[in-house]
């Protein structure tokens, strides 16, 4: 089989706060697909990390009384804990204070001066530190900058990116690749601004010091977001395009961003690529705004959620459930705890938690502990099988385009269509009739139940193994590669004693 390869990346978060949901859950999309590319025989390079520079975080830093480095240091940790708790299985983790970063951006920067893309000339402009952006006087309003950040004035030597050179190729690309930026909504939106028309794009600083020196004139520093974004090629090894890794991994599949900051990556980021003679990713995607019962998120209204503590509260996997199923990805989502108790109730415990408590414990109960023997199979539960392993086609074009909550919702088509099948065969009726029809329909669902478990380790990986344990799968047989009818549950293969997966969520 030939090799296959997939990069997927996360933004890069700054560090100058503790992880909320709103990081939880771009990292969390990403690791979705990652998992789903792995189990579908792609070798995945999977990246997150933190965003160490600029002034934002030299000013946290400050008011943290400590040194930018050592900040840096302590709050990356956080980071990386979340993903610990969370499970994510991203196999790298930048911090754009390593030395492989300082490295690759310098070298972009130095690629960027060759080609003639970079000239010294002079800012004046207003500046939003919050925003680490530039605006107009005709952006602002009210004398604050459109997104509401304290804007101020700045009049200083900086380099710049010709970026006005690069409007017509860029559209020119986005016609070329009509899957480049999604959802559609978003794509529009930048296309727009792009016509709107570009200017050239001021990319250094000489009002703060803690960032990387523009080579040859440390007077300056590298503006945050040329120097963020190289992080995607820094971790598969630029400046080397000729490594191994290199060579695999880029162009990068799938930059995932929030809405947020789909400029950056689908403006700036390509042209600083083509610039610098190398490929654009293949994707972004910008995905929603999480509120939280209604309200903005914000650290003044004092209502930021911890994902940590929603696990603590909730488990994780009807945490990583909830997030990807409640709001149709690439919308804007609202989290409230109703809504999470009504989907755990509701789509774990009584769907698929009662269907495999129900069939599992029959079976161990009244097939001797095994996978129940089968007889010819009917019309029906030969339908229940194909739809079951049919799935993987759907799943894999829906996820190609980073639909979740579709994904989701065909995997709980088949979990509504085996209850149903199950209520309709009566097993439980059977067992007083015809024990080798009893027999049939309990091996019908557990088999039904593997593919679900196949395909549900990627949305939840812990209870997908409990579901895949129970049912003595082989470890090694829990990729997509085994889920045809070759690797059926094996007649007589010992069952787990049964126990809930998924508890009844109850309020104290
Ligand atoms: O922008 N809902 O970092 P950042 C959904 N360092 N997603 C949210 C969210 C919310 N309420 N709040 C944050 C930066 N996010 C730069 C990126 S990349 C080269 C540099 C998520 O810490 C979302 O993914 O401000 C958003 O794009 C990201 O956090 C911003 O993280």
């Amino acid at each position: 089989m030939s090799e296959k390869f997939y990069y997927i990346t996360t933004p890069i978060y700054y560090v100058n706060d503790k992880p909320h949901i709103g990081h939880a859950y771009t990292t969390l999309a990403s690791d979705v697909l990652a998992r789903f590319m792995r189990l579908d025989g792609y070798q995945v390079k999977f990246l997150t990390g933190t965003d160490e520079h600029g002034q934002k975080v030299e000013q946290a830093a400050k008011t943290a009384g400590m040194a930018p480095q050592d900040f840096v240091d302590k709050v990356s940790q956080n980071f990386r804990a979340l993903g610990d708790i969370l499970k994510f299985s991203n196999n790298d983790f930048i911090r754009t204070t390593e030395e492989r970063h300082k490295k690759s951006a310098t070298a972009l920067w130095n690629k960027l001066v060759e080609k003639g893309d970079i000239y010294l000339g002079k800012y004046a402009g207003w500046y939003a530190v919050r925003d680490e952006t530039f605006y107009l006087e005709t952006d602002l309003k009210d004398g604050k900058a459109p997104t509401g950040a304290d804007v101020e004035w700045v009049e200083e030597p900086s380099y710049f990116f010709r970026l006005s050179k690069w409007q017509d190729k860029l559209l020119a690309f986005y016609e070329e690749h009509p899957d480049f930026i999604a959802p559609t909504s978003r794509r529009n939106e930048v296309i727009s601004f792009v016509k709107s028309g570009l200017r050239d794009l001021s990319v250094s600083r000489t009002s703060f010091k803690w960032g990387i020196p523009v080579p040859n004139d440390p007077d300056h520093i590298m503006y945050v977001w040329i120097e963020a974004l190289s992080n995607y090629i820094t971790a598969v090894g630029y400046p080397d395009e000729l490594s191994d890794t290199f060579q695999k991994f880029w162009p990068c599949d799938l930059h995932m961003v929030g809405k947020d900051i789909v400029k950056f990556h689908a403006v700036y980021w390509p042209a600083f690529l083509m610039a610098a003679g190398l490929q654009p990713p293949k994707r972004i995607f910008a995905h929603g705004w999480w509120t939280n019962e209604g309200q903005k998120i914000s650290k003044s209204l004092g209502n930021v959620i911890d994902p940590i503590n929603l696990v603590e509260t909730y488990g994780l996997d009807p945490v990583r459930y909830f997030l990807l199923r409640e709001v149709p990805f690439g919308s804007d989502g609202d989290f409230s705890k109703t809504a999470i108790i009504q989907r755990l109730n509701s789509n774990l415990a009584n769907d698929l938690g009662n269907l495999i408590q129900r069939t599992a414990s029959m079976a161990y109960k009244n097939c001797e502990g095994m996978i129940p023997h089968f007889q010819e199979f009917t019309q029906e539960d030969l339908d229940l099988l194909y739809e079951a392993s049919n799935a993987l086609k759907s799943l894999r074009s829906l996820l190609q385009e980073q639909l979740f909550h579709k994904a989701l919702d065909v995997l709980w088509t088949i979990i509504g269509n085996a209850n149903r099948y199950i209520d309709h065969q009566a097993p439980w009726s059977l067992k007083k009739t015809d024990t080798q029809r009893m027999g049939t329909v309990l091996y019908v669902v557990l088999e039904v139940t593997r593919h679900l478990g196949l395909y549900l380790q990627a949305f939840m990986p812990d209870s997908a193994t409990k579901i895949l344990d129970l049912l003595g799968v082989p470890e090694d047989q829990r990729t997509f590669a085994y889920g045809g009818c070759d690797f059926s549950l094996k007649a007589g293969t010992q069952l787990q004693e049964p126990t809930p997966i998924f508890p009844r969520y109850v309020e104290n």
